[in-house]
């Protein structure tokens, strides 16, 4: 390997970040690796990041070239580790590849239907997936099972309400319990809902209430090496644009997502916020928060925006939500539970229909489709999820796998976002036409390389178009590889970036899939495929 490609080169591309005030005032430089950047404002100019001075560059230079390095080294930087250590393990299954083409074939070729057993590190999912901590394994031991009025609840209503800011919270299952119950009572047939970028279940409720879902996040969004440092943005023109040509009262709400699952897991600016909220405010339309991965957003923006680097992601989790009227949430990613959503929202009529709404679909008020048990990990869960400490180990990690793949030139989508590395499939597979599904079959060759289960981010998980029956194609063909908070080890790192990375060196002889079963509603999860 070349050590010298190690070290980013700083002022190789400049851009400039559109969205804000705050964000105007500053030029992001990004080093020659994509992964490290220098921000220099107009004020003064600013090293944050992982982007290093110059001095600490020479010191590791004039090391031995035998010398064996961290990777904090290589990239002069102190190594982080988790804030954590392992009281309990859980074995894993490691398989043959004849057992793998076998669980392979049987799962026509859908890592969504291998059985977990089959299955050596499972990067399919960041969704409850987690490890929970003895603290909150504890507290379920102190579930008060009680039908109504769990003081459980309760803990969870003051956690969401101290952490989050709103007024009033309705729990749920999960988030697509939440998505739901929201969809119905605040779209009305007909009425758009613009967001950045969609979400499957998301844009999935939002449609079966009538909706009608409008992608505004901003273009670089759609494009997987544009560097950027708040690629989930809002294009406020975009919207604008929306709001006349439709009106402000044929708009339900704005949805906007923190850290944009669907584009790499990329955060949303509070200078972009804030004048969202200018914009809506001014049309009297609400704004609407997925908070799903909110924490991760507020970790970015410690980090990238001006004013930020010494508040606390508390702060900045606070601050932020504190510009919308609603959110919901899932509960199993950000906030290290197994299960459980919630609704939150400050208008109290609102909340009135939403708690009305929630005992017909998920169950009591007070416990949402929960039990007592689940609503107290959840309540601990919150605390524990916007430490800094926590978050800054749970992003290196991610990033960590992002250094190894972008090291070796493998095509992930830049920069890192916080929960995922998602490989560029169409650069990856580029003699594949993407009705061929790149990213689904490079799921299916990881899983033979090495037993590790990533899950399909393109063609299949866009679905059709209702109008035309056709497939959508969107833009982005990514395979994500989803890291667990808390789960996996630094050497499980190791193990899949050289997956990858063989998978990689074979992609000359890959041809692709053909589907040959797909069901009516988020066909990704039960569609079969074979071998073209
Ligand atoms: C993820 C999931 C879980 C999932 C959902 C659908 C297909 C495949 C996997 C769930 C999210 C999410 C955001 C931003 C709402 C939900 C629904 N993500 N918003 O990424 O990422 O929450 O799963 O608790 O119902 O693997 P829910």
């Amino acid at each position: 390997m070349c050590r010298r490609s190690l070290f980013p080169q700083l002022l190789k591309r400049t851009i400039k970040p559109n969205g804000g005030a705050a964000d105007r005032r500053s030029i992001f430089l990004w080093g020659q690796d994509d992964l490290h950047f220098a921000r220099v404002n107009v004020e003064q100019a600013a090293y944050i990041g992982s982007a290093q001075p110059a001095d600490s560059i020479r010191r590791s230079n004039e090391m031995s070239p035998n010398t064996l390095l961290t990777i904090g080294q290589q990239f002069s930087r102190r190594s982080w580790a988790e804030p954590w250590k392992i009281k309990m393990v859980e074995p894993l299954h490691m398989s043959s590849r004849e057992e793998r083409e076998k669980a392979l074939h049987k799962a026509g070729f859908n890592t969504f239907l291998l059985r977990s057993d089959d299955v050596y590190i499972d990067l399919l999912t960041d969704s409850g997936t987690g490890a929970m901590s003895d603290r909150q394994w504890a507290g379920m031991m102190l579930g008060d099972e009680a039908y109504a009025g769990s003081r459980n609840f309760y803990h969870l209503e003051s956690a969401v309400q101290k952490f989050y800011g709103y007024k009033y919270i309705v729990p749920t299952h999960q988030g697509r319990g939440a998505e739901h119950l929201i969809s119905k009572v605040a779209i009305k047939p007909g009425q758009y809902v613009p967001g950045n970028m969609y979400f499957t279940t998301t844009r999935l409720h939002q449609e079966l209430a009538g909706g009608i879902f409008v992608d505004v996040i901003i273009d670089e969004a759609h494009d997987p090496q544009i560097l950027h440092p708040f690629k989930g943005n809002i294009d406020l023109d975009k919207l604008e644009t929306l709001i006349k040509r439709e009106g402000a009262d044929n708009i339900a709400y704005v949805s906007v997502a923190g850290t944009v699952n669907m584009a790499g897991g990329q955060p949303v600016s509070m200078a972009n916020i804030k004048d969202l909220r200018d914009l809506t405010k001014r049309h009297g339309i609400k704004l609407f928060l997925d908070a799903t991965r909110m924490v991760e957003n507020a970790f970015f923006i410690q980090e990238r925006e001006d004013g930020y680097a010494d508040k606390s992601i508390a702060e900045i989790l606070r601050e932020f939500c504190g510009y919308s009227d609603a959110a919901w949430m899932s509960a199993k990613k950000d906030s290290l539970v197994n299960i459980g959503g919630w609704l939150a929202v400050n208008d109290e009529e609102m909340f009135e229909e939403l708690r009305n709404l929630v005992v017909v679909y998920e169950g009591l008020h007070t416990y949402g489709g929960l039990a007592g048990r689940d609503l107290e990990a959840m309540a601990i869960g919150i605390a524990e999820s916007v430490q800094d400490e926590h978050i800054q180990s749970r992003i290196g990690q991610v990033r960590y796998l992002g250094e190894l793949l972008t090291t070796w030139n493998i095509p992930i989508v830049h920069p890192v976002g916080g929960h995922a590395i998602f490989l560029d499939a169409k650069a990856f597979y580029p003699q594949l036409e993407q009705i061929k599904f790149p990213a689904q079959t490079l799921a299916a060759e990881l899983y033979l390389d090495s037993g590790i289960r990533s899950m399909e981010r393109g063609i299949a998980s866009a679905g059709r178009n209702a109008e035309t029956g056709d497939h959508n194609y969107p833009k982005l063909e990514l395979t994500r590889l989803t890291i667990p908070r808390r789960v996996y080890t630094q050497a499980h790192m190791d193990v899949v970036a050289e997956s990858v990375r063989a998978v990689y060196e074979n992609r000359d002889q890959t041809r692709g899939l053909k589907m040959v079963h797909e069901p009516k509603y988020l066909r990704f999860f039960q569609a079969r495929f074979e071998r073209l």
